[in-house]
């Protein structure tokens, strides 16, 4: 279906007062701002706050409806025709009926408001592996939110022409509700429906909703990959190397994506810090493009010690805005405020609006938006249509026992299947209980948009597909000691990992083999002017490995598995019995 008549359909049924066609041009952002300050109401309140334009330039505040402010897991469908193609992984029902569920829902739900078209790109235009999509959305929040974070505007009208070969995403805030809140997914149609929340990962439906959960099932049909990834280059004296690296949400894939390296020697590249894009190149090598444009990061603990790349990139102030959403104000001097910045300010207002002297006056999911042209460390590389070629693949969780520092899987295939089991404590990311242990596979758990046991093979036979497939790691920088302290730095020290990564890439040292996996010689890894108990950080601990081998056993048994998965766990058991 074109275009226009896809809009005139949802003008039909949603029945707003008028139909504004963005062109993602700079008066648009400010004139969208305005409308945002001066017009549109959430919950009796203005969406945009204006913030101290001296300090951070361009930059507004946004508060959220209370109730509407992290992703909702429960709420987020994967409609295929049949119900084994979502798999146990995703919420499911038939794509008729949750139309027909939905449909009263839209009804009329614009009318007295604006509906903001949003035609815009994932990807570079000018890349083969792009898409053209169009989102059609009644916030002004969204509508701004996507011209920081994708290719907004005319070159995305220009791609689809008229033909009807374009990702559709219909969005309403409704009401808010939790009770009336839905984001359904129809990959069949590269079709996204979504209402009754303003967050990220919910309304903005270019990124978790088609450029990871969409765009894995084409993925998968298509040979290529869609990933919660971040994708980085590191130079060293002799070259720069690209790997991307899967984290789940808020375990600080935006810091690693631009950190500030603490070695000498070394230079960070940054392409992106949310989702990568993979394909294999003509040279069967694997390349990764970042589809977006921005980046939605948490605040709470970004400061100039974690992340000073990202305040500079939120102070630049160019043309983009740049957004605050939930985080604390200071009164006085009319900033965003959130712990992590500097001293706590005496009197704050908390992120909804009200008197506060807490450090917890931000939300701890609040989020900034700003665009990646700001950022200092932004890769050369970052338009290539190509991608960049990646090296090394890095899986990382957020567990305080178990799972060591750094270590290397065996082969793609060993990799492949530890990437299956691997667990990470939850975050505040979506609306769930933070820290409790859950299986996520690449982080994709909440994002692969078909059935995990075809996603785990697809990645193997990617592996076949290359020649020289990157190699795999793992990384656990949350792990604690007995006393509950943090046995690594984190941040700007992680250099100290990569370098081993890169050395490995490049055949440079050798490493020492245990049951899961290969682990530095010590000698290997720069640890000097760190304090750091090794013993601690590297531990295999043989008990806790048991019971690790049970969870992954229980978890995996809910997937048609292929055999190669249950050789794998065989050989991992008899290696951890040993
Ligand atoms: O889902 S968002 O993209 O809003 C943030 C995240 O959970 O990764
Ligand atoms: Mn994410």
């Amino acid at each position: 279906m074109k275009v226009e008549k896809w809009v005139d359909e949802c003008a039909e049924l949603t029945k707003p007062d008028n139909i504004y066609w963005c062109d993602g041009s700079e008066e648009e952002a400010y004139s969208l701002i305005k409308i945002g300050i001066e017009k549109e109401k959430i919950n009796g309140n203005p969406v945009f706050y204006e913030l101290n334009q001296k300090k951070w330039p361009n930059a507004y505040l946004h508060r959220s409806h209370p109730e509407d402010v992290a992703r909702t897991e429960h709420l987020t469908y994967v409609c295929h025709q049949e119900k084994e193609t979502s798999g146990p992984n995703n919420n499911w029902m038939d794509p008729k009926e949750a139309k027909n569920m939905l449909n009263p829902l839209f009804k009329g739900c614009m009318k007295g408001r604006t509906m903001y078209v949003l035609p815009y790109m994932m990807g570079n235009p000018e890349s083969p592996y792009s898409k053209a999509c169009v989102q059609l959305t009644d916030s002004s929040y969204v509508a701004i939110s996507k011209r920081i974070m994708t290719r907004k505007g005319k070159a995305a009208l220009e791609k689809i022409g008229s033909s009807s070969n374009f990702v559709k995403g219909l969005h309403s805030t409704g009401d808010f509700s939790p009770e009336r809140r839905f984001i359904m997914h129809f990959p069949d149609e590269s079709l996204v429906w979504s209402i009754g929340s303003g967050y990220g990962g919910n309304a903005l439906l270019g990124k978790k909703c088609f450029s990871l959960r969409i765009a894995s099932y084409l993925g998968l049909k298509e040979n290529w990959l869609a990933e919660h990834m971040v994708i980085m280059g590191i130079e060293d004296e002799s070259s720069t190397t690209y790997i991307t690296a899967a984290l789940p949400s808020a375990c600080g894939k935006t810091n690693l994506a631009m950190l500030n390296p603490s070695l000498p020697g070394y230079k960070i590249s940054t392409i992106g810090d949310d989702i990568a894009w993979l394909n294999i190149g003509s040279d069967k090598r694997l390349y990764a493009i970042n589809p977006e444009m921005g980046f939605f990061g948490v605040a709470p603990g970004t400061s100039e010690k974690t992340n000073p790349n990202m305040i500079q990139t939120l102070k630049k102030g160019t043309f983009y805005p740049t957004l605050f959403t939930n985080t604390a104000l200071n009164p006085k001097t009319n900033e965003p405020w959130w712990d992590g910045l500097e001293n706590i300010p005496e009197n704050l207002i908390d992120w909804k609006g009200n008197p506060s002297s807490s450090k917890e006056s931000a939300h701890p999911n609040s989020r900034f938006t700003v665009s990646i042209t700001q950022c200092p460390t932004l890769s050369p590389e970052f338009n290539n249509p190509k991608g960049v070629p990646i090296s090394a693949i890095i899986f990382g969780t957020r567990r305080s026992s178990v799972a060591p520092l750094i270590y290397e899987a065996f082969n793609w295939q060993n990799g492949i299947f530890q990437g299956c089991g691997m667990a990470s404590e939850t975050t505040t990311a979506a609306t769930q209980k933070a820290g409790v242990l859950r299986r996520d596979p690449m982080a994709m758990w909440p994002f692969c948009g078909y059935n995990m046991a075809d996603y785990f093979n697809h990645w193997l036979n990617m592996g076949k597909m290359m020649e020289n497939p990157p190699k795999i790691f793992f990384v656990n920088w949350f792990r604690k000691d007995e006393g509950g302290n943090f046995l690594w730095p984190g941040f700007s020290e992680n250099i100290r990992v990569l370098k081993w990564i890169i050395d490995r890439t490049k055949g440079k040292v050798g490493a020492k083999e245990t049951p899961i996996g290969l682990i530095p010689d010590f000698k290997d890894l720069d640890l000097r002017g760190l304090n750091i108990n090794e013993k601690g950080l590297f531990k295999i601990d043989k008990d806790e490995w048991q019971k690790e081998l049970a969870d992954i056993k229980a978890f995996l048994t809910q997937f048609k598995l292929a055999g190669w998965i249950e050789e794998e766990y065989k050989a991992l058991a008899s290696r951890l019995a040993k």
